[in-house]
C-alpha cells in the first residue's frame, strides 16, 4: 500500500506582520495599505486552521517565517535611513512578513509524476514584487532541510529572474488519488493588463522540465486576462484542484471550454465545478476569496472545501455554497475559518499553505505539527510576537529586536536554529 499522502506546509504568520500595501493587483493589500496589523492574532489564527485541519485527521506540516527585517536586502539596494516614499516602501519590503503564503514559496511536483521517482520542488523567484524576490534563497535553504532525504526529494533553485514566477500558486495537480499519476496544470498570465501578470508561461515550462515532467501530463493554461484586471494576482484566487476535481470560476481562464476538454482529455474522471458568474461576480469571487479554498480528501474519502469566513459571509457566495451543498457534487463539506490578519493582505487559506504529496516518513519530523507542537507554538506567539504594528512603527529599532527575538525563540523551540 501506497504510503504517499498530501502534507499542507502552512507558512507560520511572522512576528513583523504588516500592512504597507505593497502588491499592487492585490486588491486587499492595497485597502488595507498603512492600517494597524496584528500580529500575534494573526499567528494565532494561523495555528487554530493549522489545528483545524489536523483536527481532520490530516497530516499537518509548518514552514517558519524568514529572518525579518532583511537588512542585507536594504544593503543591496544602499538604503540606510529612507530618504522618500519610494525608500520607504523598499524598507517596508525588507519588513514583510510575506513568506507566510507558502503556496508561493515554491511548485511541487510528486514522486508519481516525475522521470527519477523522486519529488521536486522548485523555489519560486518570486520577482515581480520587490518584497517577495527576496523570499526565494531563504526559503529553498528551508526546503532543503525540511526534504534533505535526497533518496525521495529534490529542491531546486529558483528559475532565472528574466522568468517570473510564483510557485504553486498557479499550479495544480489532478488525478484519480493523490498518489497516483498526475495530470500536472500550470496557469501563466500575459502581460499588458491593468496589472501585472505574475506567472510567465517559460518559467512553468521550465519547472516542468526541472521536474522531469512527462509533457504529455501537463497543461499550460492561460489566465484571463479580466480574471487578473478583476484582482486575481494568482490563479489560486479563481481556481482550486484536487484529485479529480477542479472548482473553478467560469471566468478563471483565457480558454476555458479548452481547458476543460484538455482535462477531460487527460482524466476522463475529471469533475469540474463550475461558479457561473451570474451567481457569483468575479468581483465577489475575489473579494470573498471563495477559491482561495483548501480543498481536501477527508480520511474518509470526501472532500471538504476549507474557506475563509469572508466567504461563508458572503450573501451571494453563501447562496451558491448551499445549492451546491444540497445538491450531490462530489464537494460534501464546507469548512469555513477565520484567517481575517492575512486576508486583509490577500492570503486566504490556500495561500496560506503548500502542498506536497510524500510519505510523512520521510520529511524531517521537526516540519510536522503535532497537537503538543501547537500548543507550544501558541504559548509563545502570545509571548514572543508584537500585539501590533503601525506601519509608522516599521524601521524602528525597538520593533526590530522584539521581531528578530520572537523568531530566534521560535527557531530555538523548534530546534531549527540552523535556519537563523
Ligand atoms: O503576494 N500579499 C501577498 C499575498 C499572496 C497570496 N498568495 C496566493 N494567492 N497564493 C502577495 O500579493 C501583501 C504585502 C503588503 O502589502 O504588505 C502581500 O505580499
Amino acid at each position: 500500500m501506497s504510503t504517499l499522502v498530501e502534507i499542507n506546509f502552512d507558512g507560520l504568520v511572522g512576528p513583523s506582520h504588516n500592512y504597507a500595501g505593497l502588491s499592487l493587483g492585490n486588491l486587499a493589500s492595497a485597502k488595507h495599505g498603512g492600517t494597524v496589523s496584528y500580529p500575534r492574532a494573526a499567528a494565532l489564527q494561523g495555528v487554530a486552521k493549522m489545528r483545524h485541519n489536523m483536527g481532520l485527521g490530516l497530516v499537518q506540516g509548518l514552514l517558519c517565517p524568514l529572518p525579518r527585517p532583511n537588512h542585507a536586502f536594504l544593503g543591496t539596494l544602499g538604503i540606510g535611513e529612507p530618504a522618500d516614499e519610494a525608500e520607504r516602501r523598499l524598507r517596508a519590503a525588507a519588513w514583510s512578513a510575506s513568506s507566510m503564503w507558502t503556496a508561493n514559496a515554491a511548485t511541487v511536483s510528486p514522486a508519481p509524476d516525475t522521470a527519477d521517482g523522486r519529488c521536486h520542488l522548485t523555489a519560486a523567484n518570486l520577482v515581480t514584487m520587490p518584497h517577495r524576490s527576496q523570499e526565494w534563497p531563504d526559503t529553498v535553504r528551508q526546503l532543503r532541510l525540511a526534504f534533505s532525504d535526497t533518496a525521495h526529494f529534490a529542491v531546486h533553485d529558483a528559475v532565472p529572474a528574466c522568468f517570473g514566477d510564483e510557485g504553486a500558486a498557479n499550479h495544480m495537480r489532478m488525478g484519480t488519488h493523490h498518489a497516483a499519476p498526475g495530470l500536472e496544470i500550470f496557469v501563466y498570465g500575459k502581460p499588458g493588463g491593468a496589472f501585472p501578470a505574475r506567472q510567465n508561461e517559460q518559467a512553468s515550462r521550465a519547472v516542468a522540465r526541472l521536474h522531469g515532467l512527462n509533457p504529455a501530463r501537463c497543461l499550460f493554461v492561460e489566465q484571463s486576462a479580466e480574471a487578473i484586471a478583476a484582482g486575481a494576482f494568482h490563479n489560486d484566487v479563481v481556481a482550486v484542484a484536487n484529485e479529480r476535481v477542479l472548482f473553478t470560476h467560469e471566468q478563471a481562464f483565457a480558454d476555458p471550454e479548452c481547458t476543460y476538454g484538455a482535462i477531460r482529455a487527460a482524466l476522463p474522471e475529471a469533475e469540474i465545478v463550475i461558479v457561473p458568474a451570474s451567481a457569483v461576480s468575479l468581483t465577489d469571487a475575489i473579494a470573498s476569496y471563495l477559491f482561495n479554498a483548501q480543498l481536501l480528501t477527508l480520511p474518509s474519502g470526501e472532500m471538504g472545501l476549507v474557506i475563509p469566513l469572508e466567504a461563508w459571509e458572503h450573501p451571494a457566495v453563501r447562496a451558491w455554497l448551499d445549492g451546491m451543498l444540497a445538491s450531490n457534487g462530489p464537494i460534501r463539506r464546507v469548512l469555513p475559518v477565520d484567517v481575517r490578519q492575512s486576508m486583509a493582505n490577500g492570503g486566504g487559506p490556500a495561500c496560506l499553505r503548500l502542498r506536497v504529496v510524500a510519505d510523512p516518513a520521510t520529511v524531517d519530523p521537526r516540519f510536522l505539527l503535532t497537537e503538543a507542537r501547537a500548543d507550544m507554538l501558541e504559548m509563545l506567539i502570545a509571548k514572543a510576537w508584537p500585539e501590533q504594528i503601525d506601519p509608522a512603527d516599521i524601521g524602528r529599532d525597538s520593533l526590530a529586536s522584539s521581531v528578530i527575538a520572537a523568531r530566534a525563540a521560535l527557531l530555538d523551540a523548534l530546534d531549527l536554529s540552523a535556519l537563523t
